[in-house]
């Protein structure tokens, strides 16, 4: 083509006329995380950097031994006097009832909870039990190693997964204060994925598809405006080093906070692999620069009177972690519980645990929010 006046001139123009659109576009365009969700982060980093993390409990104010949906009750709370200053949530089955969790807690006792805490100045972070797409089994079914596969764009679930994904980001947006401002939680999908009993874990996909769950479901949450959200990585003890740890990590541009999930079944081998897993995220955190915590630990049953002083903070308080979150105390399921309630053999060593400087429960979290400002 010969370059005639008239068409570099209207070459120009049109370059004019893109760049044109595009600041205007860049100046419209939602940021990809709202205000409430950048200040949850530099509490979750500002904890640390004061020498002290916050204690957390799933599913805390919904339902404890012997008790289910009381109003004002934790048996946190009921043991110390105060709520957990971290809480999580499970969305597990929420795509196909619409209304409550696999747990069978309601999905709008959840919404209220989540911003009850939020107003008390605590934090929350959502989990996701999600059922099997392919199978119609739940997430602990790995029958199929395609199933991820089967979800990613092209895959022959990936219209029906998108909805699941819709589901969850439409709930998540539904859970606002009352003037509007949508409250920011951790949202930690895919996680204990090193181990293989999920249908994501790691013998069930490829690391490419594994990490291409992951940019789907936030990008589908950042088109769905989920803007509130901040984004935890969770694999379990398995990773031996910081190599493993990071092999099916999705990226520095979609995680927030890096964890573990880290249970005691062994006494040696408990503390042995949440040191590992630590020494390996602690490393990792200040090389990436992101927040870091134990998302789900705990002792089923806690038989051990003195373990919360004893065991979980002299193996955990050396580390630079946000938080320690003990899983739930289920009412429907016998021995099934990882917080003391009154009377349990553990509550007096719990209540000197609550009263290391080191710990952080909801009362402190004003201070805490203060000290940021
Ligand atoms: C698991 C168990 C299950 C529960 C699930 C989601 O670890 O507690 O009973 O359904 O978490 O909360």
């Amino acid at each position: 083509m010969k370059f005639t006046a008239k068409i570099l001139l209207g070459m120009s123009l049109v370059t004019c006329f893109t760049t044109a659109c595009s600041s205007a576009k860049d100046t419209t365009e939602t940021p990809a995380k709202s205000q409430e969700a950048l200040f949850m982060l530099k509490e979750l980093n500002a904890l640390p950097q004061q020498g002290k993390f916050m204690f957390g409990h799933h599913d805390s104010p919904v339902y404890g031994i012997g008790w289910d949906g009381d109003e004002d009750r934790s048996d946190v709370k009921s043991v110390c006097g105060d709520y957990p200053a971290m809480m999580s949530f499970d969305l597990g089955r929420m795509e196909i009832y619409g209304d409550k969790t696999l747990d069978n807690v309601s999905l709008d006792r959840i919404r209220k909870e989540i911003i009850a805490q939020y107003e008390r100045g605590g934090m929350v972070s959502i989990s996701w039990h999600v059922d099997n797409p392919l199978t119609g089994k739940d997430s602990w079914d790995v029958s199929d190693s395609t199933v991820v596969k089967s979800v990613l764009p092209g895959g022959a679930n990936h219209d029906k997964f998108i909805g699941w994904i819709d589901k969850v980001a439409d709930y998540l947006n539904s859970i606002q204060t009352a003037d509007g401002t949508k409250v920011p939680v951790l949202f930690r999908p895919w996680h204990e994925h090193t181990g293989s009993w999920f249908w994501w874990g790691q013998n069930l996909c490829s690391t490419e598809d594994y990490k291409a769950l992951w940019r789907m479901t936030y990008d589908r949450m950042q088109e769905k405006g989920a803007t509130q959200l901040l984004y935890a990585y969770s694999p379990g003890t398995e990773p031996q080093d910081s190599t493993a740890y990071l092999e099916r990590y999705p990226g520095d541009d979609i995680v927030d906070l890096i964890g573990v999930d880290a249970y005691q079944f062994d006494k040696e081998a408990y503390p042995k692999d949440l040191n590992r897993a630590l020494t390996i995220m602690t490393q990792i955190s200040k090389a990436h620069n992101k927040a870091m915590a134990v998302t789900e630990t705990g002792y089923e049953t806690v038989p051990d009177s003195l373990w919360w002083t004893g065991t979980l903070l002299p193996n955990i308080e050396k580390y630079p972690i946000s938080y320690v979150l003990v899983w739930r105390n289920a009412r429907e399921k016998d021995n099934h519980f990882y917080a003391p309630y009154p009377g349990h053999p553990s509550a007096a060593d719990f209540v000197k645990f609550y009263e290391s400087p080191k710990t952080v429960f909801a009362k402190e979290m004003n201070d805490i929010k203060n000290t940021i400002k």
